[in-house]
C-alpha cells in the first residue's frame, strides 16, 4: 500500500509529453532534452525493479545522447555484467515510458512484477549507479532518475558524477564482481595493465620520433578530460588533447568520432599542421574511437582508420600471442592449446576489412547493427572481437579461458621463466585488463592501439595500409514508415517490400566489387543505404540508385 502510495504521488510530478512516442532502441531512449524527464523517471523506477529482479544485483542508468547534438539527451540501462539491459525487457520499458497517465504506470507496474515474480514486500534492496554526460541537460535529468528510483521502496542510487558511458558500465560490471568499483580504480587498471603491455615490448621494436606524439580530438565532450587524467597516470606517453571542451566549443559539432568517420574530414581545430601525426578522435560520450591522419597540405581530407582497421591491429596481435602460446618446443609444459578467436562485424564492415580477416585465417560473422547483438555473438569464443566500422567495439574473453590462460602463465613462470611463451600469456592477460569488456570504450581502445603500435614498431600509415577501403557511401532517406522495411540475414536482405531486394541486385550488378544494402535505423526516422564499389564515383552512384528505390 506504502508503495502504491509511493508511486502515484511521485510518478504526478513527472507527467509524459504530450503526443510523443518514445522507443527504447539500440541506444536506450533519445530525444530533445526538454521531452525526457518524465522518460528518466520512468527509466529510475525500470532500474530498480531490474535490480530487485536480479537478486539486487548493481544495475547501471546513463544520461546521455553520445554523438547526437547537445541539446538532445538519452537514457539507457546497464544489466549487472555491464552490458546493455536485457532484450527481453525492452517491450516494458517502451510500455512504462509511454503510459499516459500516473494511474496506467501503476498498473503496467503491478501486472510487470507480478509475470516476473519480482516481489515488492519484505526487506530488499536494489542498487543502482547513475552517470551522466556533460551536457547542461544531464543535471536535472539526473534529478529525474533519483526521483523515480527512490520511488521503488528499498532502492537507492549512486551517483557517479560526469562519467564517459564505457566507465559507468565498466563500474557496474565491476562492482557486481566484487571488485573496486571507483573511477580511480578504472583509471589504475586501464594505466597498470597499459604500463605492463610497454614493459613487454620486443627490445627490437622501435617507433620513430615523429610517431611518438598522439592528437586527440576530444569531441569537446567528457572524454577529453578524462583522458587528461589517464595522461598524467602514464609518464612516458606524448599525448596532445584538442576539443576539450573547455576552450568553448560545442560537444559534437564538427567534431568527434562520428562526424569524422561519416563525413571523412578532419575535426575542427584539426588541419594542414598536423600532415602526418597520428590523431584519433573520441565521440561524445568516449564509447566510439576512430585513428586518422592527415595525408597533405592541400585539404582536409582525412586517411580514416575506422572500426575495422582496429579490429584487423587487435586481431593480428592477439593472434600472434595465441600462436607463440601454442608453439612446442618447451618442456615440461603441457604442449597442445587451442583458443576459439571469433571476430564479429556487421553490414557496415567494408568489403575489403571482411576480406582481409578471412585470409588471415580468421572466423568472421556478421550480426546486425548495435552492440548488443555484436556483443551477444563475440561471448561465444574464447576470444571475441567486434567492432562496428564506426568504432564501437571490443574484445571479450570467456571465464574458462582467463582461468586456463592464468594457469598456462603460472605453469611457464615455473618452467619457462622469461621464456617467449610466458610473455605471451602475460600481454594476452594483460589485454583482458586493459579492454573493457562491458563494452566499447574510447579511452582503453586507444591504449591498446597505442601499445600494440608500439609493440609493432607501426606508424599510423603502416597500421592503414593493412589493407585499402573500397570507396563506400552512406546516404539516409527519410520515410513515413521506417518500419515497413523489413531485413534478414544480418540486414543484407530486403524481405518487404517485396520486389526491393531484386532491384537492389539489379543496381548492384552494375557495378564492379559493388554491393549495397538498405535497413532502417535503430535511433532515426529513417532508412539507411550503404553501398561500396571499387571507385568512389560509382559507390556515389550506386547509393544514389538505391536510395532512390526507398524513395
Ligand atoms: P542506427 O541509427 O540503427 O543506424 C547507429 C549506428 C550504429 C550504433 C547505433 C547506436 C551506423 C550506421 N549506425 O544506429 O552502429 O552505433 O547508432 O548508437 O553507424
Ligand atoms: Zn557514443
Amino acid at each position: 500500500e506504502d508503495q502504491r502510495s509511493l508511486l502515484l504521488s511521485s510518478s504526478s510530478r513527472f507527467p509524459p509529453p504530450q503526443g510523443v512516442r518514445l522507443s527504447y532502441g539500440t541506444a536506450g531512449f533519445r530525444a530533445d532534452a526538454a521531452l525526457l524527464e518524465s522518460t528518466v523517471y520512468r527509466v529510475g523506477i525500470l532500474a530498480a525493479l531490474r535490480s530487485l529482479k536480479m537478486d539486487g544485483s548493481v544495475i547501471g542508468v546513463m544520461l546521455t545522447a553520445s554523438h547526437n547534438r547537445v541539446s538532445d539527451n538519452g537514457v539507457k540501462i546497464a544489466d549487472p555484467s555491464g552490458g546493455m539491459l536485457s532484450q527481453s525487457w525492452e517491450p516494458f520499458a517502451d510500455a512504462l515510458a509511454n503510459a499516459p497517465t500516473s494511474q496506467h504506470l501503476l498498473q503496467l507496474i503491478t501486472e510487470f512484477v507480478e509475470k516476473e515474480n519480482i516481489s515488492l514486500e519484505g526487506v530488499r534492496r536494489a542498487e543502482i549507479l547513475l552517470g551522466r554526460d556533460t551536457r547542461p541537460s544531464g543535471e536535472s535529468l539526473l534529478e529525474a532518475a533519483k526521483q523515480g528510483i527512490s520511488s521503488i521502496l528499498g532502492a537507492v542510487a549512486i551517483d557517479m558524477g560526469i562519467v564517459t558511458t564505457p566507465q559507468l558500465h565498466w563500474m557496474v560490471r565491476a562492482r557486481n564482481k566484487g571488485i573496486k568499483a571507483s573511477e580511480l580504480d578504472y583509471f589504475e587498471q586501464l594505466s597498470s595493465s597499459f604500463r605492463c603491455l610497454i614493459d613487454l615490448i620486443p627490445s627490437g621494436s622501435k617507433i620513430s620520433e615523429v610517431d611518438e606524439k598522439l592528437v586527440v580530438d576530444g569531441a569537446n565532450g567528457v572524454g577529453g578530460e578524462k583522458l587528461e587524467v589517464l595522461r598524467k597516470m602514464l609518464d612516458g606517453m606524448v599525448v596532445e588533447i584538442r576539443n576539450s571542451g573547455k576552450d568553448g566549443g560545442v560537444l559534437n559539432e564538427g567534431v568527434g568520432a562520428d562526424y569524422v568517420q561519416k563525413e571523412k574530414f578532419a575535426p575542427s581545430g584539426f588541419g594542414s599542421q598536423d600532415v602526418g601525426l597520428r590523431c584519433a578522435s573520441l565521440d561524445g560520450d568516449a564509447d566510439r574511437l576512430v585513428y586518422f591522419s592527415v595525408p597533405s597540405k592541400s585539404c582536409n581530407n582525412i586517411d580514416l582508420v575506422d572500426g575495422d582497421k582496429m579490429l584487423s591491429l587487435f586481431a593480428i596481435f592477439i593472434k600472434e600471442q595465441l600462436n607463440t602460446l601454442s608453439k612446442e618446443g618447451t618442456e615440461n609444459t603441457s604442449s597442445s592449446y587451442h583458443a576459439r578467436l571469433g571476430v564479429v562485424q556487421t553490414a557496415y564492415a567494408n568489403g575489403a576489412s571482411t576480406d582481409y580477416l578471412k585470409k588471415l585465417g580468421l572466423e568472421v560473422v556478421f550480426t546486425p547493427t548495435g552492440v548488443k547483438y555484436l556483443h551477444e555473438k563475440a561471448a561465444e569464443y574464447d576470444i571475441g572481437i567486434y567492432f562496428e566500422a564506426n568504432g564501437h567495439g571490443t574484445i571479450i574473453f570467456s571465464e574458462s579461458f582467463l582461468c586456463s590462460l592464468e594457469a598456462r602463465y603460472q605453469e611457464f613462470s615455473s618452467v619457462s621463466k622469461g621464456s617467449e611463451q610466458q610473455k605471451a600469456a602475460l600481454r594476452l592477460l594483460a589485454v583482458s585488463k586493459l579492454i573493457n569488456q562491458a563494452v566499447g570504450d574510447a579511452l582503453s581502445g586507444l591504449l591498446l592501439v597505442e601499445a600494440i603500435l608500439q609493440h609493432m614498431g607501426w606508424s599510423i600509415q603502416r597500421w592503414s595500409e593493412l589493407y585499402k577501403d573500397l570507396p563506400s557511401r552512406q546516404l539516409k532517406v527519410k520515410v513515413v514508415d521506417r518500419t515497413a522495411v523489413i531485413t534478414a540475414n544480418a540486414e543484407t536482405v530486403v524481405v518487404r517490400p517485396p520486389g526491393i531486394q531484386e532491384a537492389i541486385n539489379a543496381e548492384t550488378a552494375k557495378y564492379p566489387r559493388g554491393r549495397s544494402f538498405i535497413r532502417p535505423s535503430g535511433t532515426e526516422d529513417v532508412i539507411r543505404v550503404y553501398a561500396e564499389a571499387s571507385s568512389q564515383e560509382a559507390a556515389n552512384s550506386l547509393a544514389n540508385s538505391v536510395a532512390r528505390l526507398v524513395d
